[in-house]
């Protein structure tokens, strides 16, 4: 039976760019007020109660988070995107300001995070 009345629930943790990406595509789409959003500062109690509510779902609790359907939790930014563009009708590679974040801001820290990770591990093995 579907629940006509669920609000889907979006958990974002602050300043997190995978986050930032599912938020910017909510704002963008038009889609922001048919969603909860569940904001947290890491290191909260907020944060505490979220991963409470969480973990029986996952291995490991990451974010973003969404409860998509009553009961259907997924935790992968790409995955509530692609969720969330058939039902505001837009195609998220054709989104200006998304698209400019993805392939621009979130690009470069992801590569830049990769580049930090690989010389780290250089410098511990030497
Ligand atoms: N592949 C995931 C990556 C998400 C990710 O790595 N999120 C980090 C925060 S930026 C995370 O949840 N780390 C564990 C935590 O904060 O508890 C996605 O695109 O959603």
């Amino acid at each position: 039976m579907t629940d006509n009345t669920f609000k889907p629930i979006v958990y974002l943790k602050e300043n997190c760019p995978f986050c930032f990406k599912v938020r910017l595509f909510l704002l963008e789409s038009g889609l922001a007020s048919e969603v909860e959003t569940r904001d947290f500062v890491p290191g909260t109690e907020q944060e505490e109660a979220i991963q409470s509510e969480l973990s029986p779902h996952f291995e490991k609790v990451s974010f973003p988070t969404a409860q998509l359907e009553p009961g259907r939790y997924v935790a992968e930014s790409d995955d509530i995107v692609a969720f969330f563009a058939p039902k505001a009708g837009r195609d998220p590679a054709g989104m200006t300001v998304y698209r400019n974040y993805v392939n621009g801001v979130f690009s470069m820290a992801m590569k830049l995070w990769k580049e930090n990770q690989e010389l780290k591990k250089a410098a511990s093995a030497a």
